[in-house]
This record gives structure tokens, C-alpha cells and sequence, in this order.
């Protein structure tokens, strides 16, 4: 008898060539829309799905598999009674199905609205892949175009089968997984894989009167339609944007985000202020309320902030406002900012941009950098704290409020660019040490910065220590606990240098380079 091929898929690599070599050995293939276009566009002999099934695709193709004539030509059971009441039905077997599924995690990743993200939701297509995968005994199943190969062999082997049907079902289950992540909220539905094609789309969002430095020329541009809270903040005093401010108050605006997001999650509930120079922290903290937060990031670093972009993630009021009077900021950023508090930095620091901070919606979870020629992509480093195992390793362990300190500077770390170190004292960072060629020269900066400070302070690292240096360093500031992901070939040394020194260490098992 004729074997059929259902062949249904999102991502067509390979598929004319796959398609081409079954019809060839004799197969019939049916096809639903898109597939069946760009087969029979290539002249490859193809039959519609809703051919067989007798109704057409419907509901903007919500519907278009989901029929007895194609889940019953799956699910019988070689050898039964089943294939008499598929033939009774007058339907025939499928005994290959060749799926993979709407894009949902890259329509996340490239920030489409919401309803496109669940009309991506695939339905029909896992349930086909689920169906194969029961009955892999008598039918291929194949989600991935590495294994169409495999299936144009005379015999598929029962021990590959079996691997194919495995495949397939962690191929819906990691698929079910990001869809719970995104309704549950989360930031990171990671892809696998980035799309093989990226539409960069780009609009001017913005003039600045310049790049970086005035001999170069600079604009701000929109990816596609995504919105951005410092790209679509309300300018509501101050100056201009230059191309520096929207940068660090990105960079500072993020941080103060994901530093909040963490406070919430632990339910400290604290108020946050980030002070970034050159998008590298200088200050960061927690506290009550956004002027005693302001204050401590301020007193963190009371030179490096001179000049800086402030991010605070409450509101500012008058109060906020007064006790940022005797620092020169070039931007602050907030959710709000009062009347009252504008008209004071209208009237009394003319030159302060103050952003209202623009709705986030769509956020792009890219992250691009500039190559020659092209570009670098990846996800956002969004991984939250309750994402990690975090594990002592040493005799000592932290104390209560040492635990909330490492969470602390493990926050502001990532947020550093590589080499970072980060001493932080009573959800205070009181040494930063960010973007060092070597990790005991970003170490020696935290400390230095820190000076007696470091006193009962911890220290996180957002990448392992090579050797026990850092270590020895920071217990003879004053360090009593470390955060780091470990992993390091020396890590025994690293440990027992702590244990010597009466240190706690943990380790997190994930590092957060910067680059
Ligand atoms: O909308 S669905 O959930 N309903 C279905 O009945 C259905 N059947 C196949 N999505 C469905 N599919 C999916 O369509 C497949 O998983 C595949 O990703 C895609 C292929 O559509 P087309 O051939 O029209 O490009």
C-alpha cells in the first residue's frame, strides 16, 4: 500500500529537498497551507490536508488538522482491529509526520503584542507530534530537519523510532514550558535557537545633536515597533538627550528594573536607586523610601556619581528632588516624578533631563552589539535570583543578612560590565570595581573604593576566580562572605583558602559575563 506523509511545518528548511526524496520512493504526501504552497510551488506532488479530511482549514488555520481522518490514520494500531474501523471510516494510515511548530518563542523574542504571541501558540501541531510519538511502533515522527535523513532509509531501526519518539515529546514539552514561562510573566522564554533571519527594521526614534563625541554623527532608532521606557520616556524638564544619556539611562533604568524585580521577589519591597557612569554602576541601593535610597547610592561613591544617570524605581517627589540638590546629574529617570518636583528641577537644575520612564510593554529581550559588518545577537541576561541553586561550599555560612547582601551584589554584578566585582554592606554597594582587564584588578578597585567600609561587607563576582588571590584580598579588607558562579579548576584552593580565613563562600553555578 501507498505510504502517507504528513508534512506540516513552520520552519521549511529542508523540506522540498525531504519531500522531493519521499514522493520519489513511492510516498504520498499531504500537506496543510503554507507547506503545501511552497511544495507545490517547487513542484513537488503534494495532496491538501483538508482533502482528506473534507473540511477546509478554518478559523484562520486554528483548525486545520485537528480530524479523525487525520489523528485516526496516526493512531491505529498496526496489526489491530483498529485498521478496520479506519478503513470502516473510509480513512487511510499516515505513517510518517513530519512537524515542527509556529514560531512562539521567537514572536516573544522579537516583542510582537501579545495577541500575536498566542495566536502562535500551536495546537494542531503538537497534538500530530504526540499522536506519532504514542504510535512510534508504525509511524516516523520528526521535528527536527537534521533527522529527515534518517527517515528515507528502507527500515527505520525500532530503536530509532524510539529515539525519534523521545525527541518529539521533549520537543512539545520544552515548547509547553515557554509558553507557561511567558503567561506566568517571565522574562526569559528562552529559544533554543535565534531565528535564522532577523528583520532589523530600523526607524529614526530620535535626533541627538551628536554621537558619542561631536566629530561623529549619531541618531536613535527604533527596532521595528517595539517601545522602550528610556526610547519612549517623557522628557519633563532639563535639556536635550544626547546619545550618552539615552545609553546610561538605558543601561541604569535596566538595572534598577531587574534590582527591583529582585526586591519584590524577596519581599523586602525596597525602593531602588541605580547611579551609572559611562553604563557601568558607581552607586546602587535600597532603601524605605527613593530619597533614602537616592542618598545611600549617592554616599556609595560620592565622586564617581559626579556627572552621573540616576534611575529610582518609585516615584520622586519634592522630598526626592530637594536631596538631589547638591549633585550634578546629567538624566534622571523614574516612573514619576511629582509637579512639584519638575517645576523645582526646571527652576533650580535647568540642564537635569528628567525622564518619566515610557511604558515597557514589548521590551526586545535581544541584545545586539555592533560587528563589522554585522552584528552580534543574543537574549538579555534576564535570569533571576529564584532561577539559581545557590550553594555554600564552605565550613561558614552566611548569616542572615549576609544572605540578602550576596543577593544584593549579585543584582548590581550582572548589571556590571565584565571584569566586576561588587562589596555591598547592608543592601548598599560600598566597592565597585567594573570593567577590568584582569579579575584582581576589578577586586583591588572594589576595595579600594571601599576602604574601611569593607569592614562586614560581602563580594560578589559575576565570573569564577582563576586563583585564591581575590580571596585573600577581600578577607584582609574586612570581606566575610562571597558570592561567585565557581567552576574553576582551582576552586578546591579557592574554598580552602575561605575556610582558612573563616570566610563563607557560595557558589551559584552561572556566571553573568558582560562584555
Ligand atoms: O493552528 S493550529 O494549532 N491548528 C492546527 O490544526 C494545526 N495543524 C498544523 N496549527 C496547526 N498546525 C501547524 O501549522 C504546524 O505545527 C505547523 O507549524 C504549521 C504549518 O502551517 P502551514 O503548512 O500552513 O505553513
Amino acid at each position: 500500500m501507498t505510504k502517507r506523509a504528513l508534512i506540516s511545518v513552520s520552519d521549511k528548511t529542508g523540506v522540498v529537498e525531504f519531500a522531493q526524496a519521499l514522493s520519489a520512493r513511492g510516498w504520498e504526501v499531504l500537506s496543510t497551507g503554507g507547506t503545501f504552497a511552497a511544495l507545490s510551488a517547487a513542484g513537488v506532488p503534494v495532496r491538501a490536508v483538508s482533502d482528506v479530511t473534507g473540511f477546509p482549514e478554518m478559523m484562520d488555520g486554528r483548525v486545520k488538522t485537528l480530524h479523525p481522518a487525520v489523528h485516526g490514520g496516526i493512531l491505529a494500531r498496526r496489526g489491530t482491529a483498529h485498521m478496520d474501523e479506519l478503513a470502516g471510516q473510509g480513512f487511510g494510515t499516515i505513517d510518517l509526520v513530519c512537524v515542527n511548530l509556529y514560531p512562539f518563542r521567537e514572536t516573544v523574542a522579537r516583542g510582537a503584542p501579545d495577541a500575536d504571541v498566542i495566536e502562535n501558540i500551536d495546537i494542531g501541531g503538537p497534538a500530530m507530534i504526540r499522536s506519532a510519538a504514542k504510535n512510534h511502533e508504525g509511524v516516523l515522527v520528526l521535528v527536527d530537519p537534521a533527522d529527515y535523513a534518517v527517515a528515507l532509509q528502507d527500515e527505520v531501526p525500532a530503536a530509532e523510532r524510539r529515539r525519534l519518539a523521545a525527541k518529539a515529546y521533549r520537543h512539545t514539552s520544552e515548547y509547553d514550558a515557554a509558553i507557561t514561562a511567558y503567561l506566568e510573566g517571565a522574562s526569559d522564554v528562552l529559544p533554543t535557537k535565534l531565528p535564522d533571519a532577523l528583520t532589523l527594521n530600523l526607524t529614526k526614534a530620535a535626533e541627538v545633536r551628536y554621537g558619542e563625541n561631536p566629530h561623529q554623527p549619531g541618531a536613535i532608532y527604533r527596532w521595528g515597533a517595539a517601545r522602550g521606557p528610556v526610547l519612549d520616556a517623557r522628557v519633563v524638564a532639563g535639556k536635550p538627550m544626547s546619545f550618552n544619556n539615552y545609553a546610561d539611562a538605558d543601561a541604569a533604568w535596566a538595572l534598577c528594573q531587574d534590582l527591583a524585580a529582585q526586591e519584590q521577589a524577596a519581599g523586602t519591597d525596597g525602593a531602588v536607586c541605580v547611579a551609572v557612569k559611562h553604563a557601568n554602576p558607581c552607586g546602587v541601593a535600597v532603601a524605605d523610601t527613593v530619597t533614602g535610597a537616592w542618598e545611600r547610592a549617592r554616599d556609595a561613591d560620592t565622586l564617581s556619581v559626579f556627572g552621573g544617570v540616576v534611575a529610582v524605581s518609585r516615584a520622586v517627589d519634592f522630598a526626592a528632588a530637594q536631596a538631589m540638590r547638591g549633585t550634578f546629574l546629567e538624566v534622571l529617570i523614574a516612573p514619576d516624578v511629582t509637579p512639584d518636583a519638575v517645576e523645582w528641577f526646571a527652576q533650580k537644575k535647568p540642564d537635569l533631563r528628567v525622564l518619566i520612564a515610557g511604558p515597557e510593554q514589548n521590551v526586545s529581550v535581544l541584545d545586539v552589539r555592533p560587528l563589522t559588518g554585522g552584528f552580534a545577537v543574543q537574549e538579555r541576561d534576564a535570569r533571576p535570583w529564584d532561577d539559581l541553586c545557590p550553594e555554600v561550599v564552605t565550613e561558614r555560612q552566611p548569616t542572615e543578612q549576609e544572605w540578602a547582601d550576596l543577593r544584593f551584589a549579585w543584582g548590581v554584578v550582572k548589571g556590571a560590565r565584565s571584569n566586576a566585582v561588587v562589596l555591598a554592606k547592608e543592601g548598599v554597594t560600598v566597592g565597585l570595581g567594573a570593567g577590568a582587564v584582569s579579575r584582581i584588578w576589578a577586586a583591588e578597585r572594589a576595595v579600594a573604593n571601599a576602604g574601611e567600609r569593607a569592614q562586614g561587607a560581602v563580594l560578589s563576582s559575576e565570573a569564577f576566580f582563576p586563583f585564591d588571590d581575590v580571596v585573600r584580598l577581600a578577607a584582609a579588607a574586612g570581606v566575610t562572605a562571597i558570592l561567585q558562579p565557581g567552576g574553576a579548576k582551582r576552586d578546591p584552593e579557592v574554598i580552602a583558602a575561605c575556610n582558612e580565613l573563616g570566610l563563607s563562600m557560595v557558589f551559584t553555578g552561572s556566571r553573568h559575563f558582560r562584555h
